[in-house]
């Protein structure tokens, strides 16, 4: 049934739809089955994520046409779908009226998603007026909140210099605080890797402890504050808050400086609003793990990295893992410095809208994936400042001298980026970058051409 006439107005112009404030605007890359014209597909892609199904219906009235969502520009040569949503058409919380990021994937990204006459419809961007931005939570701590901690600028405070304790899991909990304690002698920040949680071979109740030693330690060794992101993803709310109050409760007098990490992709808006919303006072850190199923290039349906950093920042993630555009191990490219650049200005340009924030908080780009001393001037190059959460965890486990010594290579890594030093007469001067080159010679080999003999290394 082609229901074009009623899901689609191509009079519309998008300007309009923006000065009038009323709608969520959402692009997507979208293919029909063939056999189906693309407006007539179209109309009933916004037929399913609104008001409408495969067929009328006879309780329709005049009102419900008033909140349908609407095709308003297609373009499909290039696949090229825009739909306005109107914001009445999205759920409010009934304790606080304030609007719900699973209520947009519920119709932006739901029933749309498996229907018989797409082939695939992919969000690549999307478009929130200022009346919706002030009804999501947004951030409650940022990036300045851990400057502060560390006791440097709360404004372009810099590079924090972090990792994950690696291996990814098996470690118990003796050995994994001492990997903690040995990280902490030269780094700032150290997160769980998104499995570690309360295994039976390393239970929370027994490595919580030892690292809020560990932590104290270094602390007194260093004389620099320290900070630790503590893993509460779960299933169950209850069981996320037990562990988040058992975490607060035994760091105790260095509670400020725990964050708290969720696994959000697979955990879900649910989760990370349970994070947000309990426990206000502490950085929201957003691990992406599972995205790569709808984000990737490859896959044809769902929506983008730049579409997943944006939402998390309206749920309130303090800080979300945004890739190493192309400088690590993960997909990306140089280009994903835009995800950056959306979650953490106060307005950008993303692949089809700019968008204001409206002074809400910003969301910390974290980079992670395969980085180590060597890969992070070329990153910082691209990005084009170093204000962000970095973690390498091979990059600093996997330093031939210690873990102390990855974490002061990737500092000084940074140092050498922003004094615009050659990094080789830089190594030169210091140790652990140096020795970062033997540590990962096949990055070197590939980076810095001939740094064998230009820095004396001969085996
Ligand atoms: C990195 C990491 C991160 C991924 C996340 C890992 O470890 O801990 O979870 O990089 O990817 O488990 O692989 P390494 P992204 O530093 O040892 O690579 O940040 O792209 O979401
Ligand atoms: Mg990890």
């Amino acid at each position: 049934m082609d229901q074009s006439a009623r899901y689609s107005d191509l009079s519309l112009k998008e300007e309009d739809l923006i000065k009038g404030g009323k709608h969520i605007l959402v692009a997507y890359k979208m293919k029909p089955k063939s056999g189906h014209g693309y407006l007539e597909a179209a109309a009933h892609f916004a037929a399913e994520s609104s008001t409408g199904t495969n067929v009328e219906v006879s309780t329709t009235d005049d009102f419900t046409k008033g909140v349908d969502a609407l095709v308003y520009y297609i373009d499909e040569a290039n696949e090229d779908m825009r739909i306005a949503y109107p914001l009445d058409l999205f759920d409010r919380n009934v304790t606080d009226g304030r609007m719900m990021i699973v209520s947009f994937l519920t119709l932006a990204i739901g029933n749309n998603q498996g229907m018989g006459d797409i082939e695939h419809g992919k969000m690549i961007d999307f478009y929130v007026p200022e009346r919706a931005i002030q009804l999501f939570d947004g951030p409650a701590k940022d990036i300045s909140d851990m400057w502060r901690i560390l006791g440097r600028p709360i404004k372009d405070g810099g590079y924090i210099a972090g990792t994950i304790i690696k291996p990814k899991l098996g470690l118990r909990p003796e050995p994994f605080a001492h990997a903690a304690y040995q990280f902490w002698l030269g780094g700032d920040f150290i997160k769980n890797d998104e499995p570690q949680g309360n295994q039976t071979f390393c239970p929370m109740k027994k490595v919580i402890p030892l690292v809020a030693d560990a932590m104290k330690r270094a602390q007194d060794e260093t004389g620099q504050a320290k900070l630790f992101s503590a893993n509460i993803t779960a299933d169950d709310h209850y069981e996320m808050c037990a562990r988040a109050d058992y975490i607060l409760e035994t760091f105790g007098a260095d509670a400020d400086k725990v964050a708290f990490l969720v696994d959000g992709y697979v955990g879900g808006p649910g989760m990370v609003t349970t994070a947000r919303r309990q426990y206000p006072n502490q950085y929201l850190h957003y691990h992406r793990a599972g995205h790569g199923a709808v984000t990737s290039p490859s896959a044809k349906r769902g929506y983008t990295a730049f579409v997943l950093a944006k939402m998390s920042r309206l749920q309130g993630a303090s800080g979300i893992h945004v890739g190493t555009m192309g400088y690590g191990k993960m997909e990306g490219e140089n280009d994903d410095k835009n995800i950056a650049y959306m979650i953490e200005r106060d307005e950008a340009q993303g692949p089809v809208y700019y968008q204001k924030w409206y002074g809400m908080k910003p969301t910390t780009p974290i980079i992670s994936g395969g980085m180590n001393a060597l890969r992070l001037p070329g990153f910082f190059e691209n990005l084009g400042h170093g204000n962000v959460i970095n973690t390498a965890g091979g990059g600093s486990y996997g330093h031939i001298d210690s873990p102390a010594a990855g974490a002061i290579s990737l500092r000084q890594s940074y140092e050498c980026w922003k004094s615009g030093a050659d990094p080789i007469e830089f190594a030169k001067e210091h140790k652990e970058f140096a020795r970062a080159f033997e540590s990962f010679p096949k990055d070197a080999d590939k980076l810095y051409p001939g740094w064998r003999e230009k820095l004396g290394v001969h085996k």
